[in-house]
């Protein structure tokens, strides 16, 4: 930001031109072309003798990127203008994919672009293929985040998104011999067209040091020393559908500190200084690649503090450009905590007020948790984030003083509260005091928030009377509300299924629905017509067909597009059960081999069997020795299934690597059947299950998370649904403890052919078989197995029916009109943040 004295430099004919030249950006054809041949030559340098494909796509994108900075010019100062309160979504996670297409489509220009590169001699769509996925993100909670953003840009909300520029991103996943192995994921080692480095907006960073007492009474302290890095600004604009703001997605990368340390230059070691500041340099290096799980590490707290630390600073930057008080800062400024992950925070604004502006403590915390909320995404206790009181004293060492202070005075609150009551305050302390002591991040979150939420009825519903059931008391229940997750249908259905979207428009005659997902209901008026069904069942199998070819070109199998497409797309984890998918498809491959050794014929094995393609992908954390033992069995499964000639096109199995947005994109439209099969209680909510709903894909589930809210949406008679409820997982556990039930016949079936060696005889299968054996089965599969085969056999006998698949998958996607992100932002800025949407001028 140009400081005033500069400005006053500058002449009134700069400024001037720069106000007209805003929005200059013309939309026809012939501009186009122009536009995107300048950016070619001028800022790429590519002439006729070196422009590729890939160049090509750069000069698009940068061409889309100029429209969308005018737009986002102006969204900012009418936010500025008219001084509104701004939401600020904190994450440590953007899963946002590719940009060009979904930016093409929400500025409504496909048209207009398709027609210029036509007659380039190229494709729009090959060129949309030539981008890399921004991968800054594990999986749910990174890409919930990503949908935000489409949302809040698209309802004109006044929102700005934080994150980490992340060097690399989620690591690429390969499948060597079978075993996942993980390749790092250099997002931005060409020039990523998207961001905008603002060298102009920086801020410094302090890590360890000391706290110095400047004066005694009235209390003055001082953190000093340590080390200092710098964090530069990344700006990433967010295009929204039907409107012409756009807002922006601030990233912060990692740079040497400006100020540096002298003496060591001085004293000749030249290199071991430059060595040095390079160091600060791995902040933003690497994205965790953990979903669900904590891993205590240091440098994961250090890009947390960074984060917050930077972001801050800039909110109150923006914040204090116009004279106020502090006390007006919760009505200007609204930050909601992505997860624990940024809550650190909540001290660093208590210690900004305290520290460095003098305000009393009471007052500062006051202002703090008005202006803090807080969402929790999972109840699964090695997910829970708690930093060893060591580490983190060690590193900020300013910030633990404060959380004593934070403690002392709440825990005094919760003794008044309940008098003598030891264990309610050993709970509720932010001090885990068991070895070694640590800080537990959840508690700090929610004391220091205003709002609590879960991301889903059932989810909210256990937050409240399990792991914060001591605060809902003391706080009462209106602190914790809750927000069922949703997915943005621009993405999801307008821009990955093209087919599917027109069908929808035809019929509703209007596309009203890309803005308003609720007008999806209008299919029900029209559900007995069979024209409709015939629309959805050509979309559907021409869906299948592009997902049949990508499996054909990666995996080299060849699958039926007329078999039922039966899909687990997502992280890897033994609570999200793909073990027991895997199983189920082995107790099926068994059951054709029985058939083929008591001489069925063709036709009989046809009436016996539904063919089927049972289709996996997902990445494991690199170090979580079970999911990878898993992905070592599903394709193991997949070798002996797919090459075996008695079972033929009955039975394929396919595990597709990389799994990331943009294979989502083909993988959703062509789903039949959506397996939503993790153990009742564990998905805080699942949001693939919104997306290949959307998409017109039945669902196979547990009552668990958002599935218990879409099935009763879209109609129970829909959805196959098995397995124990989240409300008897407890009562199982303790039952399997006490008196353990032998294995299911089909469950020992399966585990006997995986121990005989039918599947290879491989180091990863006994260890897997043991982590889920007889009392040792934590997350039920042997409970919930034959009611999963069950829901499976019904699964095949619709699919029999394809008029009743039909119609319940049109019933399926005419039901999701509730599951929009846009509902449930809409729903946060009412009965959270308080923010009103705010066209630009
Ligand atoms: C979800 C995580 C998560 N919940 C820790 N928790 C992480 C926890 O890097 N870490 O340390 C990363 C991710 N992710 C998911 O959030 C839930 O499992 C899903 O059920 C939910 O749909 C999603 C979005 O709310
Ligand atoms: P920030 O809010 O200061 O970070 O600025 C974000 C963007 O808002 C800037 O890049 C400008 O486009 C716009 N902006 C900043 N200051 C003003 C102002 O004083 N009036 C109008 N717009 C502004």
């Amino acid at each position: 930001y140009l400081p005033p004295e500069d400005k006053a430099d500058k002449s009134e004919l700069l400024w001037t031109l720069l106000t007209q030249g805003m929005e200059n950006m013309d939309r026809d054809v012939e501009s186009i072309q122009k536009h995107i041949v300048n950016h070619c030559q001028f800022t790429l340098a590519r002439t006729q003798f070196n422009l590729d494909s890939f160049g090509l796509y750069q000069a698009t994108a940068l061409s889309i990127k100029d429209h969308l900075l005018g737009m986002w010019n102006v969204t900012q100062q009418t936010f500025t203008n008219k001084d509104v309160k701004r939401v600020y979504y904190l994450s440590l996670e953007f899963l946002v994919g590719r940009a060009l297409q979904n930016a093409v489509l929400n500025l409504d220009i496909e048209g207009e672009y398709s027609q210029a590169l036509m007659e380039l001699g190229t494709d729009l769509e090959k060129l949309y293929e030539e981008e890399k996925d921004a991968a800054l993100g594990n999986g749910g909670l990174g890409r919930l985040a990503a949908c935000f953003m489409d949302s809040l840009a698209t309802l004109d909300y006044p929102a700005w998104g934080y994150g980490i520029r992340y060097r690399y991103g989620m690591f690429a996943q390969k499948i060597v011999d079978g075993a996942q192995v993980e390749f790092p994921d250099y997002w931005i080692s060409y020039l990523n067209v998207w961001e905008i480095p603002r060298i102009d907006v920086s801020y410094s960073v302090r890590f360890y040091g000391e706290v110095r007492v400047v004066s005694d009474s009235p209390r003055v302290v001082e953190w000093v020393g340590g080390e200092v890095v710098q964090a530069v600004a990344y700006d990433v604009p967010i295009p929204g559908y039907g409107t012409k703001n756009c807002i922006n997605l601030r990233l912060w990368s990692a740079k040497p500190a400006k100020e540096f340390d002298l003496q060591s230059f001085n004293q000749g070691d030249y290199l071991g200084a430059i060595e040095d500041r390079h160091k600060s340099e791995n902040i933003s290096q690497v994205l965790y690649p953990n979903d669900n799980t904590y891993m205590g590490k240091e440098l994961r707290l250090k890009q947390q503090y960074f984060f917050v630390r930077a972001t801050l600073q800039d909110i109150l930057r923006r914040f204090l450009k116009r004279p106020r008080e502090w006390e007006e800062l919760p009505d200007k400024v609204a930050i909601q905590l992505n997860d624990t992950h940024p809550s650190i925070g909540i001290v660093e604004l208590l210690r900004i007020l305290v520290d460095e502006h003098g305000l009393e403590f009471e007052r500062a915390w006051g202002i703090v948790v008005k202006s803090f909320h807080f969402t929790n995404h999972t109840v699964l206790p090695e997910a829970l984030e708690k930093w060893p009181v060591e580490l983190l004293g060690h590193l900020l060492p300013r910030h633990l003083d404060l959380i004593y202070d934070i403690n002392y005075r709440f825990l005094q609150q919760v003794q008044a509260w309940r008098p003598g009551d030891m264990d309610v305050l050993a709970r509720m302390s932010l001090i885990d005091e068991a070895h070694p002591r640590s800080i537990r991040m959840a508690n700090l979150a929610i004391i220091g928030s205003t709002h609590v939420n879960g991301v889903a009825a059932l989810h909210t519903q256990l937050l409240k009377t399990t792991i914060f059931k001591d605060f809902c008391e003391f706080f009462g229940e209106s602190k914790f509300q809750n927000k069922t997750n949703g997915v943005t249908p621009r993405r999801w259905l307008h821009q990955a299924n093209p087919g599917l979207a027109a069908v929808i428009t035809s019929w509703l005659e209007s596309d009203a629905w890309i803005a308003n997902l609720d007008e999806l209901a209008g299919l029900r008026a029209h559900i007995d017509n069979p024209e409709l069904a015939a629309d959805f069942a050509r979309v559907k199998r021409a869906n299948k067909v592009r997902l049949a070819e990508l499996i054909q070109s990666t995996n080299g199998i060849e699958v039926d597009p007329d078999a039922l497409f039966d899909i687990q797309v997502k992280r890897i984890h033994e609570y999200k059960r793909q073990l027991m998918n895997i199983l189920a498809v082995i107790v099926r491959y068994l059951a054709i081999k029985e058939a083929v050794a008591g001489g069925a014929s063709k036709a009989e094995l046809a009436a016996a069997f539904v063919a089927r393609v049972s289709i996996f992908a997902g990445k494991a954390a690199p170090g979580y020795h079970n999911a990878k033992r898993i992905i070592r069995l599903i394709t193991a499964v997949a070798d002996v299934v797919n090459n075996d000639p008695d079972v033929g096109s009955l039975l394929k199995v396919v595990f597709m690597p990389n799994y990331n947005v943009s294979l989502a994109e083909v993988i959703f439209p062509g789903t039949d059947l959506s397996e939503q099969i993790s153990c009742s209680g564990m998905e805080a909510s699942g949001t693939g299950v919104g997306k290949a709903t959307l998409n017109g894909a039945l669902l196979i589930c547990t009552m668990d998370g958002a599935s218990i809210e879409i099935a009763e949406e879209i109609g129970h008679d829909q959805v196959f649904v098995f397995g124990a409820l989240a409300s008897e997982v407890d009562g199982l556990r303790a039952q399997v403890q006490f008196n353990t039930p032998p294995d299911c016949a089909p469950l020992a079936k399966a585990k006997a052919a995986i121990r005989d060696g039918t599947f290879g005889n491989y180091d990863e299968f006994p260890l897997l078989l043991d982590s889920f054996s007889g009392r040792n089965d934590y997350y039920l599969i042997n409970t919930d197995f034959e009611s999963y085969l069950d829901a499976q056999a019904r699964a095949d006998a619709v699919y029999r029916d394809q008029d009743a698949w039909l119609r319940k998958a049109i019933l399926s996607t005419a039901g999701m009109g509730f599951f929009s992100s846009d509902r449930t932002i809409r729903q946060y800025a009412e009965e959270i943040w308080g923010v009103k949407p705010c066209p630009r001028e």
